[in-house]
């Protein structure tokens, strides 16, 4: 099979990146990771005219996830990753059990998807937007099934209200009437997009909607508890007809973030950060220091009480 040609800058990055690997070796190819399922990776080699390859991996790489650009081998019978390229970041989060589970690769935009059904959990979006803050990925904050809304009922759950100010774009989508899925396109324009959110809020129905040729799986609420099924069950990457990439990720219970040395967590709360500096104490946490701006802005309004409660709340579960 002929050799795809890269650029003299293609070349030249993932060399300097990766100098253990010889892309120069004909035997090796540049190519990034699709979805991983059951040991078995799915490869598209970086020129997309050729098909897509079910690649095995040697254990000692480590976890791949979606996203991640890898170099591997075309053996007969038995293509296989021999190397993960260095990555721009990592998307993580924490399990129930503590344990860390990355969620896709080289990822510049998360998109947060909530819906009107099953109602959101704003403990839960402060979580993200934290591990976003953390792991250096902008925010789109959408919240899907706005044809569930009742007339007059713009703002039920307060995301305009609470998260615009802060400088989180909130998007309200509806894959039933179509608002706002040309806008939520453009807004994934150049970015490679994650979208994340608990099992039937419409992550693949959103998927769906921008690429109707794809086979993708959309699963339907129980009628008990309005809940989803977790019907994705692996991680996907698409390449969207406007540009950039879109990875529509399996529902997940909870979303608790996975510290970056250094990075306190105020840092992830923008409001709590800006107010800080003006605390008496350099080091004050804001639970019950004396002379603390942050509690006093919570008490005269300025900081949204909730944002201030999970704060609390993420500190208390985190314990430095
Ligand atoms: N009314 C309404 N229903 C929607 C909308 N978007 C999705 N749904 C419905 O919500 C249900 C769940 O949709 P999915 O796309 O499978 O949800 P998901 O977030 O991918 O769920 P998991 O894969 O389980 O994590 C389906 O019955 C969809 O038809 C919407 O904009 N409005
Ligand atoms: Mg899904
Ligand atoms: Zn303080």
């Amino acid at each position: 099979m002929a050799r795809r040609r890269l650029s003299q800058q293609q070349r030249h990055r993932i060399k300097k990146a990766q100098q253990s690997v010889n892309l120069d070796d004909e035997n090796n190819y540049p190519g990034t990771v699709i979805s991983h399922h059951g040991g078995e990776v799915e490869v598209e080699p970086i020129d997309q005219d050729q098909p897509n390859i079910a690649c095995k991996f040697r254990s000692n790489l480590g976890t791949l996830v979606c996203g991640d650009r890898v170099v591997y081998q075309r053996h007969k019978n038995a293509p296989a990753i021999i190397s993960i390229l260095p990555r721009q970041n990592l998307l993580q989060r924490q399990d129930g059990f503590g344990q860390i589970k990355a969620v896709a690769a080289n990822v510049t935009q998360l998109i947060i998807c909530l819906a009107v059904e099953p109602a959101p959990n704003l403990f839960l979006l402060d979580q993200y937007l934290l591990s976003a803050q953390q792991q250096q990925v902008k925010v789109l904050i959408v919240l899907n099934k706005a044809d569930l809304l009742g007339a007059g009922d713009s703002d039920p759950f307060d995301l305009l209200k609470i998260y615009q100010p802060l400088g989180y774009p909130v998007l309200q989508t509806s894959i039933k009437s179509g608002l706002n899925i040309d806008r939520l396109q453009q807004l994934c324009i150049d970015h490679t997009n994650v979208i994340s959110g608990v099992s039937g809020v419409g992550k693949s129905s959103i998927t769906k909607a921008i690429l109707p040729q794809q086979d993708i799986a959309i699963g339907e609420l129980s009628e008990a508890n309005k809940e989803g099924k977790h019907t994705t069950r692996t991680s996907r990457l698409y390449h969207l007809p406007l540009g950039g990439q879109l990875i529509d990720t399996p529902g997940v219970r909870g979303f608790k973030p996975v510290f970056e040395e250094g990075l306190p967590i105020s840092a992830g709360f923008v409001e709590i950060e800006q107010q800080a500096q003006h605390c008496q104490f350099s080091n004050c946490r804001h639970v019950n220091e004396p002379k603390c701006a942050v509690r006093l802005a919570v008490e005269s309004g300025q900081i949204q009480p909730s944002r201030y409660q999970h704060y609390l709340k993420i500190l208390q579960e985190n314990p430095s």
